[in-house]
Order: structure tokens, then sequence, then C-alpha cells
């Protein structure tokens, strides 16, 4: 958990497809030394997304690598076709995150997650209104919302967001799902929206990865932030 100045808790996750793939057993030690809460795993098919990152044995080797929680992110088409490969890596209590335009059926494939012993997540893209999922976040346990178009790291912040943002903090409590923030998240943005409830945030290249200070560093300059 992150704990700043007056005690704020937020989660602060990797987004290991920033990290450095000749030394991928090292970044994980050094982010777990430098006290990340979890590992992010984006999972793309080139199909729904226009790109490929990482791919079922990254997962698999990075659940050995850690005994921290896993967060899957599946930017795939019909998930459900394959969730039995991804459920096979994960340990109970890890987070599967589907994106619902990728399924004919989201709501089969999240039942398939819950049923596995994994939280059930939905991915929501830029141009995804809360409305279209609004019967899956009685579903769900956790809600991912990006601020980027799904596919690439290092792209600019999409302010549109912000307002969909605002009102699924609204709508959180009532139907029991937590808020979690994906892309170019900077520590403005975590001194934002942190206070206003958003429960976890994922670091890519933005913040965290390929800079000039060690992972344990920055982790703790943000666990220092003054809300
Ligand atoms: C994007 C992906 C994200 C990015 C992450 C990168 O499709 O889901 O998890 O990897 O947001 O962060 P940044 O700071 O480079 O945008
Ligand atoms: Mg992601």
């Amino acid at each position: 958990m992150g704990k700043g100045m007056d005690s704020m808790q937020f989660d602060l996750m990797a987004s290991m497809m920033c990290a450095d793939y000749g030394h991928l057993e090292r970044e994980v030690k050094e982010l777990e030394e430098g006290g990340i809460d979890s590992f992010h795993i984006d999972i793309m098919d080139g199909r729904y997304v226009p790109n490929f990152a990482m791919s079922l044995n990254d997962l698999r080797y990075i659940a050995c690598a850690t005994a921290k929680p896993l967060d899957v992110h599946l930017m795939i088409e019909h998930p459900n076709n394959r969730i039995g490969l991804f459920l096979g890596c994960l340990r109970k209590g890890d987070t599967v995150y589907i994106h619902p335009e990728a399924e004919y059926h989201p709501s089969t494939t999240l039942q398939s997650i819950i049923d596995a012993g994994m939280v059930p997540g939905i991915a929501v893209n830029p141009g995804t209104s809360v409305e279209t999922v609004m019967e899956m976040l009685r579903i769900v346990k956790k809600v991912l919302v990006m601020s980027v178009n799904p596919g690439n790291a290092g792209q600019m912040y999409l302010p549109y967001v912000g307002k969909k943002i605002t009102r699924l903090l609204s709508l959180k409590d009532d139907m029991d799902f937590e808020l979690y923030w994906d892309g170019a998240c900077s520590a403005d943005k975590i001194l934002e929206y942190a206070p206003k409830g958003v429960k976890g945030f994922v670091l890519g290249t933005t913040l965290l990865f390929g800079r000039d200070r060690s992972y344990g560093e920055t982790l703790q300059a943000i666990r220092e932030l003054r809300f």
C-alpha cells in the first residue's frame, strides 16, 4: 500500500511491458525491493489492439519470479476462448481485466474469472461510456480506467477521460468496485486522483521506467508526495 504524508492509501503497479527484457528477473527483484505493490502484465494479440506486448510465457515467468499479486490486462479479442490458459498461470486473488468490447458475452467471461478464484475487472477505453458498462459494474471488483488508448506505452494523457473518472468515483461505493488508473500516469495525476478515491495507479514510462534513478527512489518519492 502506498503511504503519503497524511497516510493516503493507494496501490502502485509496475507496467512490465516497459521493463528491461534483457534482465527481467533483476527488474522484478528491484521493483519488489523498491516496494511495488503488484505487477501489471499487458497481454496483446495484435488484433484487439495494434501491437503485441507480453504473452503467456512472460506471464508464467513473472508469476514464478515473484510472490506479489499479478494484475493481468487482457487486450485480446474473445478472451473467453482462451481464458483458461491465463487463469492457469495465476494464483487465487490475482486480478484479470478484460475489455468488454472484445467479447460477445463479457459477463460470461467475468464469471469464469470469478469461478477460478481471481478478482474480476474490466478495462474501460477512453471512448467507452459508463452507460455501456453499467451492468458489468455490478459484477466486477475492479475497473481499470484507460487514460490513453490501449496498445502502447508512452502516450499522452487524454483529458476528456477526467469526467468519466469523476462519474465512476460517484458509483464505486454503491456498486462495490474500486477504480484504477492505466496510462500516462504522472505524479500530478496521483496527487489529484488518489485523494478523490482512485485506489491504484499503473506506472510505465511516464513515471517509473527509463529514468535515471532507481525504482526504489522513484517509488519512495511517490510515497512521500504531500497531499
Ligand atoms: C497500454 C497499457 C498500459 C501501459 C502503461 C504505460 O495499452 O495497457 O498498461 O503499458 O500505461 O505507462 P506510460 O506511462 O508509458 O503511459
Ligand atoms: Mg495496461
